[in-house]
Parts: C-alpha cells; structure tokens; sequence
C-alpha cells in the first residue's frame, strides 16, 4: 500500500458550508452597495456556482442574465472592483465568526497533524477568504498548519482544470499518488483527478446531485465520534469499513 503524505483541502463547500449564507450573501451585498438591483437568490446562485471564481461568476452574470448594464467601458475594472468590495464582505462575515466548519474537518486535520502528515489547501476562492476561514475557526496559527495554500488567481485556469492541484502538488514535492484531495463539487473532483489524486467528496446541498463517478469515495460528510457518515458511492465504497467517520487510517486505505 501506497505511503499517505499529504492531504489537500478544497475550502468553499469542503472545509465549510460558505457558499449559500456566505458569498452568495457577501456578493448580493457588494451589488446593493455598488447601487445595482440585482439579488442572487439561493437557487440562482446554485444556478451560477458552475461558473468557479467569483470575477468569472460575475462576468457569467452580465453576459448572460440579460443583465442590460450601459455595458461599464472598462468592464475588467467594473468587474474587480465589484469583487473586491464582495470580498471585504465576506471576510468581515468570517471575522464575525459567520460559518462554522463542517463535521469532523477540525478533529481530522489535527489526527493529520498529529500523525506527521502534510497538509494543503487548493480552492479557487480568493486567498484572503482562506486566511479569514482558518482564522476564525482554528485560530491565526492553523494559517501556519498548511505547507500550501494554493488559491484563486494564482493559477491561469481555475477548476475544473486541474492547474490549482497540481500548482499545489508542485509546491509540495510530492508525487500525486501519495497524497489525497477533499472536494465537495464535480468541478472540484474533475480538477483533482485531472492533477492524478484520488478525491474524497462530502457533498452538501449545491452538489448533492451532481455527478462523482470519478471520485474514490462519497459521503454525506467527513463524521464525528457518535455522528457517523452515510457512504453515497465512489469506487472504493464497497471496500470501506465501517469506521463511521473518516479518520487517517480509514485514509490510508483510499490510496
Ligand atoms: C469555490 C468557488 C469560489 C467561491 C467564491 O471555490 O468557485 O469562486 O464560490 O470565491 P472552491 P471568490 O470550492 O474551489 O473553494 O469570489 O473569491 O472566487
Ligand atoms: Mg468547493
């Protein structure tokens, strides 16, 4: 059996339930402030989370709501500027301690920690998001737990190209075959297994129906002691235990 390594986190969806009471919240705000009438509902921004990347997701928008804006002559900057103001939204929604992280993320990173395993994050998300997530729900030092935070623009083409897990893979030295991803998205599995990782998916109520038959294993969540997961498929479900709820050694048995 292949040596377990390093876990790599997705954060939006993975870590915690961000999307739906955060950036949708966070980018409805930004658009009330910039004096513009447009209102992403829950199910129109479900609509529009298969567009990764908030600008991208914003651009999708104008383009194809039949959004009539007097088209901003400098679009680009209408559009940076817009996300800009969103992400200030949103990280002050973290600082104010907004969303949770889901079951089970902060025992199995600290059981990751404590077995000497490396860890890192791939999201698309905007980096300052990532920081203002960790720190306030782990701490400020939990930043430090990760040798790589890959985030957001740092990468050319975001998920589901699979360029932000292997920017990670390479800031890590490490060999994809020794490392597992955690997603919550088909996007996101695609990008993982395209960087050649085996992808461990917890859905949540965005991605519930979407489809994983690449994906190594589904749940419904990581589980806790007593708040056990339910196996929703995956190649390797069949050959899981029933541990309950994922934990390293569970892991080592994915890869
Ligand atoms: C999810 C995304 C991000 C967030 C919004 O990222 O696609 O765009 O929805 O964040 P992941 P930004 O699941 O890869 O963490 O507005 O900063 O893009
Ligand atoms: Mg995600």
């Amino acid at each position: 059996m292949k040596k377990l390594l390093a876990l790599i986190f997705d954060v939006d969806g993975t870590l915690a339930d961000t999307e739906r009471e955060g950036h949708r919240v966070a980018f409805n705000r930004a658009f009330t402030d910039a004096g513009l009438d447009w209102d992403w509902s829950v199910k129109l921004y479900g609509e529009l989370l298969r567009i990764t990347g908030g600008k991208e997701r914003i651009r999708y928008f104008l383009e194809h709501q039949g959004r009539q804006l007097a088209r901003p002559a400098q679009l680009d900057q209408f559009i940076a500027d817009l996300h800009a103001a969103k992400t200030v939204h949103f990280t002050n929604m973290m600082d104010d301690g907004a969303i949770p992280l889901r079951p089970g993320v902060a025992r199995l990173l600290q059981e990751a920690r404590d077995a000497g395993m490396r860890l890192a994050i791939a999201t698309t998300t905007t980096p300052a998001n990532v920081t203002a997530l960790l720190r306030s729900t782990l701490g400020a030092d939990s930043i430090g737990w990760f040798d790589v935070i890959a985030a957001g623009d740092i990468v050319p083409a975001k998920k589901p190209a699979p360029d932000i897990y292997t920017y990670a893979l390479r800031q890590l030295q490490l060999d994809a075959s020794m490392c597992l991803a955690f997603e919550d998205s088909a996007n996101g599995v695609q990008s993982a297994t395209g960087a050649g990782l085996r992808t461990l998916v917890t859905i949540n109520d965005y991605t519930a129906d979407e489809n994983f038959t690449a994906a190594t294993l589904v749940l419904d969540q990581l589980g806790e002691p007593g708040a056990p997961y339910r196996i929703l498929g995956g190649q390797a479900a069949n050959t899981v235990t029933n541990n309950r709820w994922v934990d390293i050694a569970m892991l080592r048995t994915l890869l």
